[in-house]
């Protein structure tokens, strides 16, 4: 694997990011023995942050800075291992922030910074809670999100990036100052955010790059004592950012960053990414807020997704309904299914369906020709036999159908009787086609290997490659979903056939 700082483009996903060895440089970290505190490590900024004699390494801290050591006393009876126990400590002329944890190998890691200026949070966060909470679907949720970050943390960009099920990332809503070019519905490709990061992003929720353009400090010595390998920052907010990350908000010309995860359902469900255009703290305090309201968010998001859900299968019941008239009232029971586009398409997000019954096929929206609707039929008898069949890349799967993927690069479909060739078919279309980007469509980009052109441009254009001939991916979900539709309109197809029989006698 490489070094920290030594990844390229083919390795980077094997970054070991929390191994930095380094802060950035507008705070100091100590990392201490117990319980004497001894400092062990110090970064080469610490002693003169502090106004301290150097150097720090072997003393104790109570030698060092009685204050500091006084101040942290009272934390210590804490676990301070996933949650680190933060302080504030007034200095001859400045006030520090203090941040403390137990890293795994062992010791104590301290980190301080300058607090922010007194500003006052309390008055906000009521409101702003209120707004998330009260939110009644998930893109007006979002774009309140940004608004009020925006309002909230200063930056001069505000964008909630989701992740789909594939985990490419979208910005699904976004704030910014007018100057700036729109991000907003851009799509990159899950190797911009390797998986160690999103790893971490799930401890550690909020992340801050304060000058993009900083020099990293090292810890001095490089590894520490207590376990002779590099200190893990994984919970460290001064951790120096990974090199390949920094080229790309150089490139993308952002000064400073401040980010906190959304989690939804214990996974990362998207990130709250603020820019700005010069360098900028995100003190302390300003950090515990966002970490909260990014919290609510997720949670917010979780209960209007299980609503999603619930609306899903309420929508299903009604169907099962509304075909039981149509049977009684037309002897039939398929115009349910398409007197209404959305019946179909909507609890699906699809944009195409199709009923294949007894030789023949009833659409709605946009599907293959019938003899690609038959070709389809054709294929999913040809598959194992379950109650859901569902391919994003319909082209890839069967390439003799590669000709539809154009409406059909999203196949979803449930088997409606034990006849062989009788399906719910729903369909998406390759998602390229749908998505555009914000920027000029007309340069083209070549997605080179070459970290120095790290950029949204870049990576959009790498997405689009990743993606092409898929669609939209089918989440959980829609699967579930598509399941219930298909047990449903078998057992009424079942009765209808013997509705008919006993009619025929
Ligand atoms: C991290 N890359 C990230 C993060 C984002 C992006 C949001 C998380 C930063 C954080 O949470 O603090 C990507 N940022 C974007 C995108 C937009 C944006 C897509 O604003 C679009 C508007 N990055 C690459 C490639 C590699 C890479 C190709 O693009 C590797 C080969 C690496 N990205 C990379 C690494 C991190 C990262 C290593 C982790 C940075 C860290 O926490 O140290």
């Amino acid at each position: 694997d490489p070094a920290f700082g030594a990844a390229d483009l083919s390795n980077c996903e094997r970054e070991p990011i929390h191994l930095a060895a380094s802060i950035q440089p507008h705070g100091a970290l100590l990392a201490l023995r117990e319980p004497d505190l001894t400092i062990l490590q110090a970064s080469a900024n610490a002693a003169a942050f502090i106004g301290a004699a150097a150097p720090l390494q072997g003393r104790r801290l109570s030698a060092v800075e009685a204050r500091i050591a006084a101040a942290l006393a009272p934390l210590l009876a804490d676990p301070l291992d996933e949650i680190p126990g933060a302080f504030r400590v007034r200095l001859d002329g400045m006030v520090l922030d203090g941040m403390a944890h137990r890293p795994a190998g062992g010791g104590l890691i301290l980190e301080l910074e300058r607090a922010g200026p007194d500003e006052n949070f309390a008055g906000r966060i009521e409101p702003a809670l209120q707004t998330i909470l009260a939110s009644y679907a998930v893109r007006p949720l979002c774009d309140e999100v940004a608004r009020i970050f925006r309002g909230l943390t200063g930056y001069d960009r505000v964008m909630v990036y989701r992740f789909d099920e594939d985990h490419h990332g979208e910005v699904f809503a976004e704030e910014r100052d007018p100057s700036l070019e729109p991000y907003l519905g851009n799509r990159y490709p899950d190797s911009d955010i390797p998986q160690v990061a999103r790893r971490l992003y799930i401890r550690n929720r909020v992340r801050v790059v304060a000058d993009v353009y900083y020099a990293a400090c090292p810890l001095e010595p490089r590894l520490s004592p207590l376990t002779g390998r590099d200190l893990d920052m994984s919970l460290c907010v001064l951790r120096s950012t990974s090199p390949m990350h920094i080229q790309y908000l150089k490139n993308m010309g952002v000064g400073a960053t401040l980010v906190a995860s959304i989690m939804v359902g214990g996974r990362l469900w998207g990130l709250i990414a603020c820019h700005h255009d010069s360098p900028r703290r995100a003190p302390f305090a300003l950090r515990a807020v966002v970490e909260l309201l990014a919290e609510a968010v997720g949670t917010r998001i979780a209960a209007l997704e299980s609503f999603v859900q619930a609306q899903a299968e309420l929508s299903v019941r009604r169907l099962e309904q509304r075909m039981i008239e149509a049977i009684s009232r037309d002897g039939d029971w398929r115009s349910a299914l398409f007197d209404n586009p959305n019946t179909l398409l909507a609890p699906l997000n699809a944009t195409g369906a199709a009923l294949l019954f007894e030789g023949q096929t009833q659409t709605t929206g946009d599907v293959p020709s019938t003899a690609g609707l038959r070709d389809i039929g054709q294929w999913l008898d040809d598959q194992p036999r379950r109650p859901v069949i569902g391919t994003a890349s319909l082209g890839q799967d069967a390439p003799g159908l590669a000709g539809l993927t154009a409406v059909a690069s999203g196949v979803l479909a449930t088997p409606i009787s034990s006849t062989p060739g009788e399906y719910i078919i729903w369909f998406r279309p390759e998602q390229v086609r749908t998505v555009t980007w914000g920027g000029d469509p007309t340069k083209p980009v070549t997605v080179g290997d070459d970290p120095r052109d790290l950029s949204p441009r870049r990576s959009f254009a790498q997405w689009h490659q990743v993606v092409e001939g898929r669609s939209e991916p089918w989440t959980p979900k829609d699967l579930a979903t598509a399941r219930m539709v298909g047990d449903t309109v078998s057992d009424v197809v079942l009765q209808f056939r013997s509705v008919r029989m006993l009619i025929a006698e």
